[in-house]
């Protein structure tokens, strides 16, 4: 594995590349032009700009986090050909680069979805929150001014204003959209880009869905071993795969994760791992990375991700907010260093004592 750490770049993140080169074994950053919309075609100068800035400041870009996708390709409209073929050549323009893993999800209308961004810990840090019944209680409009009102001033991914706009429209173009619809989307699009991936080696990686869930009556897909295994078969070539995020997948108690890690062989091209605490099955709340700290087994997770051999890059995902940092909700430089520095550990630990006997 390759540790990794997410940078949104200059002017939109609080972390400058300068801290993340001070984080011990980590040399990898896993970012993405954050200002353009889905859907738009990433201009070659920019991406060769930033990975002149992040290797001017001794890292490399280890990988896109994310591509995203345009609505029309996971609704399945006629208009979704001219974003495919955006995505395929924004795919080329990645790959000239040498630029060979990118993540997405494919979530309607919403990526994660948390209830609350600064809930208070017994220790005093405060973190992203979940409780089931603050969502049945919202309208989902309301949701972005909820989200938009207590980010730092930070813009939160997947969050972006201009998606605000459209909220009430999106979901009436989502009202046919069941979850058979949107894998067949899934798998028309994976198909249409698999060429591409082929040729410069791109390994696409898809972050589930968080929670892993439906919300708000939409459907969602990317939730579980079953659903997950499906995916893979539909479009049965290694450049398929996934982003395996232990905090997402671990919203649902009953998931395994280090059971899903280990039937995924071969096709985790990117872990994030992270650590969430259970109040109750419907209220959960991010914790430190620490197994003690939360309610998962972090050495197992880590464990599993040895056994299959995964060499791909891994990152430390939502940190607490520690110290009196202020910055973008999760993505603090302080706890995800403490979480990349633990990680590491374990890392080390797993790998002397299989190769040591
Ligand atoms: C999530 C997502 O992993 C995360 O941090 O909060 O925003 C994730 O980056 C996207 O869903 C991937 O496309
Ligand atoms: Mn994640």
């Amino acid at each position: 594995m390759e540790m990794t750490f997410r940078w949104y770049g200059t002017g939109f993140d609080t972390v400058k590349l300068k801290q993340i080169r001070q984080i011990p074994g980590l040399t990898g950053i896993i970012t993405t032009l954050y200002d353009i919309p889905a859907g738009e075609l990433w201009p070659s100068e920019r991406i060769r700009a930033i990975k002149e800035e992040v290797e001017a400041a001794g890292l490399h870009i280890s990988g896109i986090e994310s591509v995203n996708i345009h609505d029309s390709i996971k609704i399945g409209s006629p208009d979704r050909e001219q974003y495919i073929d955006n995505y395929i050549e924004t795919l080329k323009r990645l790959g000239e680069e040498g630029i060979t893993m990118v993540c997405y999800n494919f979530m309607p209308v919403f990526d994660w979805t948390r209830t609350e961004l600064a809930r208070v810990r017994p220790d005093g840090s405060t973190v992203l929150a979940y409780t089931q019944k603050a969502v049945d209680a919202l309208d989902p409009e309301k949701m972005f001014d909820s989200i938009a009102g207590d980010t730092n001033g930070m813009v939160m991914p997947g969050w972006e204003p201009e998606r605000l706009a459209h909220v009430k429209e999106l979901f009436e173009r989502y009202k046919d959209v069941d979850d058979e619809k949107l894998f067949e989307n899934l798998k028309y699009f994976l198909e249409r880009i698999m060429p591409v991936c082929n040729q410069y080696d791109i390994k696409m990686a898809i972050h589930p869905d968080d929670p892993a869930w439906s919300v708000f009556g939409l459907p969602r897909i990317i939730i579980n071993q079953e659903n997950i295994q499906r995916m893979m078969k539909m479009v049965d070539d290694p450049h398929n795969g996934v982003t395996f995020c232990s905090g997402s997948y671990g919203t649902n108690p009953d998931n395994d994760l280090p059971g899903m890690i280990r039937s995924l062989k071969g096709r985790v091209h990117f872990a994030h791992v992270r650590n969430l605490k259970f109040n109750s099955r419907d209220d959960f709340e991010e914790a430190a990375h620490l197994s003690s700290d939360g309610s998962f087994d972090m050495y197992e997770i880590v464990k599993a991700l040895y056994d299959i051999g995964f060499d791909g890059p891994i990152r430390p995902d939502h940190g607490r907010m520690i110290w009196d940092e202020v910055a973008m909700p999760g993505y603090g430089l302080y706890d995800r260093a403490l979480g990349a520095a633990y990680i590491n550990g374990l890392w080390e630990a797993i790998e002397k004592s299989s190769t040591r006997g």
